[in-house]
């Protein structure tokens, strides 16, 4: 507190909110973590977006600086410069100093609002070490800057301006965070997301820091959304089925688009919030497409009048879609605050989304006979893996107590502190197993390749030994039957070879986990081993080194390279024995592992459907986009 200075009521409150976001930060944005520093550049440009939802701002620019500082800017209206007529300062302090005082919780408009979004500017100003706002507006420029939150600077004007807009430069503060590096790829997906929700807005993102630049501007919005979604996927029809409509102040938008693999690919979205646990609107428009497509297949004679009825699954194989709401006052629910529980939001997005997709089938009838065809084949071969694992689960291997032979188990039985390493290969397996901890540590090796999962359904992947025996072995079934409370290991660890081969197992791998065993990489039981790349000896002594930078510095260290220092870059786990193996990459006290989250596994799936799906294109591209790598990999 500055002694001198006469704080009144308001002050104090001021004061005691931004003392507050600074002694529980992760109250406001989630975590001072990575995801909690990213979250503060999600708060301001969300203000800009509020900006462009009322049609007043058109263009948004993020820049990453060298020293990790952002600056958002907009050409929106540009915060009002008034003196807040009750609390008699600055409106602009107001929105910087006060919780919750930003444009979210004014009249009318859909605000981003609820869950960790939705708290303001306030909170980034108490979580930076500096923040300055910049507004253009009325003829003229208008700027002050704060520190920790408490005003450095007081408000002022500096010039005049024809131009309008809101600019905002913050510097997280890293007596708060403890990680103050921003990743291009993390905010380059939250930003191209936002375009596609937000039609027509054009934000450009620049990393000062390498020279990188992106501009995301999508006229379609979520039907650009879908299309790129598709872009490395076999469509089985042109257009996405596209739709609008505005119902008791709830507006919705709808894209969807059939592709030939056997993926569901839904995302929902509420005020501009990815709802990852569903809600309201997810219910509604599955319900509609589920009744519209068998009333259309029993209209058409695609299904007989006593046949059974398609399930959503079916209708949803091969479906890409994006359902986005924006409603007035969001209610979100679930343990993550992410599902929508707005229940009128149900009946609206079921009868839009009714009409649209009847009209849609009944206008294109020979996409709507290959939507049907696809649900039949669908249906039958749920069936058929119905079938498969009542079979399977006969001869007890899903959920047998018999274990696969290839598994070497540990002996406790304590799921909390067991792991299990996926070995490829036998004589890694080998080593692994001579090497491990058996108390706690599982092998089990991986012969060959496991199948591409990408062109197989549930019932032909259950005949796979391989698949198989990881089902068997972690103990909590497949699919929607997943369940992770039952998993007998606390950490599934990949343990591939350092070369290409290595990195496709471990592709398919994250893939398979991904797609049929979700809650285990959600929550995150999957980590990577991460063996030696390099051995030096040097006379008696010889040490390890995980990356090529490593090497280096140790070289350096040990006075340079010279005849008496013999270096060995390992090709493959095999190279190794039992003993190195668990010094360098099994030992708990001294091996590294990377674990692995949901964006890991989602690049895998999207690897993965380049470079086993059908498209040879895009195929082509990515490998010789990455073939120089691998070139290096295999130097
Ligand atoms: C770089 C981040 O924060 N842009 C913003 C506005 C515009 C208005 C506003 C913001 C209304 C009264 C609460 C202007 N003119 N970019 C931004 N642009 N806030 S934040 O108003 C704030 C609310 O106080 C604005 C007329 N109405 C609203």
């Amino acid at each position: 507190m500055d002694t001198n200075k006469v704080y009144d009521e308001s002050q104090i409150q001021v004061l005691e909110g931004l003392e507050a976001v600074r002694k529980r930060p992760g109250m406001y944005i989630g975590s001072t973590s990575a995801r909690g520093l990213h979250h503060l550049v999600y708060e301001i440009v969300d203000n800009s977006i509020d900006e462009a939802i009322g049609g007043y701002c058109k263009n948004i620019e993020v820049t990453i600086h060298e020293d990790n500082s952002i600056t958002v800017e907009d050409d929106g209206r540009g915060m009002p410069v008034g003196i807040h007529p009750k609390l008699q300062i600055p409106t602009v302090e107001v929105i910087m100093t006060v919780l919750h005082a930003g444009g979210k919780f004014g009249g009318g408009g859909y605000k981003v609002a609820g869950g960790l979004h939705g708290v303001g500017a306030s909170v980034v100003n108490a979580l930076s070490k500096e923040c300055t706002v910049i507004v253009k507006r009325d003829g003229h420029i208008w700027t002050e800057t704060f520190s920790r939150g408490k005003v450095k600077e007081e408000f002022k004007m500096i010039g005049d301006t024809e131009e309008h807009g809101t600019k905002m430069h913050f510097v997280p503060d890293d007596e708060i965070f403890d990680e103050v590096e921003f990743s291009y790829e993390v905010l380059s997906q939250r930003l191209r997301e936002l375009a596609f929700l937000n039609k027509g807005v054009k934000i450009i993102l620049s990393d000062e820091r390498t020279g990188k630049v992106d501009q995301f501007h999508y006229e379609g919005g979520i039907k650009s959304f879908v299309e790129y979604l598709n872009r490395n996927k076999g469509k089985i029809h042109n257009e996405p089925i596209y739709v609008e409509g505005v119902k008791d102040d709830c507006v919705v938008e709808i894209a969807l688009q059939y592709n030939d693999t056997y993926n569901e690919n839904l995302f929902s979205f509420a005020n501009n919030i990815d709802t990852v646990e569903g809600g309201t609107h997810l219910v509604g428009f599955k319900a509609a497409l589920t009744r519209v497509i068998n009333d259309y297949a029993k209209k058409f004679g695609h299904l007989k009048e006593n046949d059974k009825n398609l399930s959503g699954e079916d209708v949803r194989e091969g479906l890409t879609a994006v359902v986005s709401v924006k409603v007035t006052d969001p209610q979100f629910e679930g343990q993550t605050k992410t599902k929508l529980g707005n229940a009128p939001v149900r009946g609206i997005v079921e009868s839009i989304a009714n009409d649209a997709i009847t009209t849609f089938l009944e206008e294109n009838p020979q996409v709507g006979k290959s939507i049907i065809d696809k649900g039949l084949n669908a249906a039958r071969a749920r069936e058929a893996a119905k079938k498969a694992r009542e079979l399977t689960r006969r001869k007890s291997v899903l959920e047998s107590t018999s274990l696969p032979g290839k598994l070497a188990d540990c002996s406790s039985k304590n799921p909390d502190e067991c792991e299990i390493y996926i070995v490829e290969g036998d004589s890694a397996g080998g080593s692994a197993k001579q090497g491990r901890n058996r108390r706690f540590q599982a092998i089990l090796p991986l012969r060959g390749k496991i199948m591409n999962v990408e062109k197989q359904r549930l019932d032909k992947m259950l005949n796979s030994d391989t698949i198989k025996s990881m089902i068997t072995a972690f103990g909590g079934g497949i699919g929607k039957d997943f369940d992770v409370e039952k998993i007998r290991y606390n950490k599934i660890i990949i343990m591939t070879d350092a070369d290409v081969d290595g990195a496709h197992i471990r592709t398919l791998l994250l893939t398979f986990f991904y797609r049929y065993m979700r809650e285990l990489v959600d929550k995150g039981h999957v980590y990577i081993a991460q063996p030696p790349l390099y051995r030096i000896k040097k006379g008696k002594n010889e040490c390890y080194t995980y990356s090529d930078a490593e090497l280096e510095n140790m070289l350096q260290q040990m006075g340079g390279k010279d005849s008496s220092v013999d270096i060995q870059r390992y090709k493959g786990l095999g190279e190794m024995n039992a003993e190195q193996l668990w010094d360098t990459t099994m030992n708990p006290e001294n091996r590294t592992l990377l674990k692995v989250n949901v964006e890991d596994a989602m690049a895998a799936d999207e690897i993965f459907t380049i470079l086993m799906g059908d498209k040879v294109e895009p195929r082509r591209e990515f490998i010789e986009e990455n073939a120089k790598l691998v070139s290096n990999l295999d130097i």
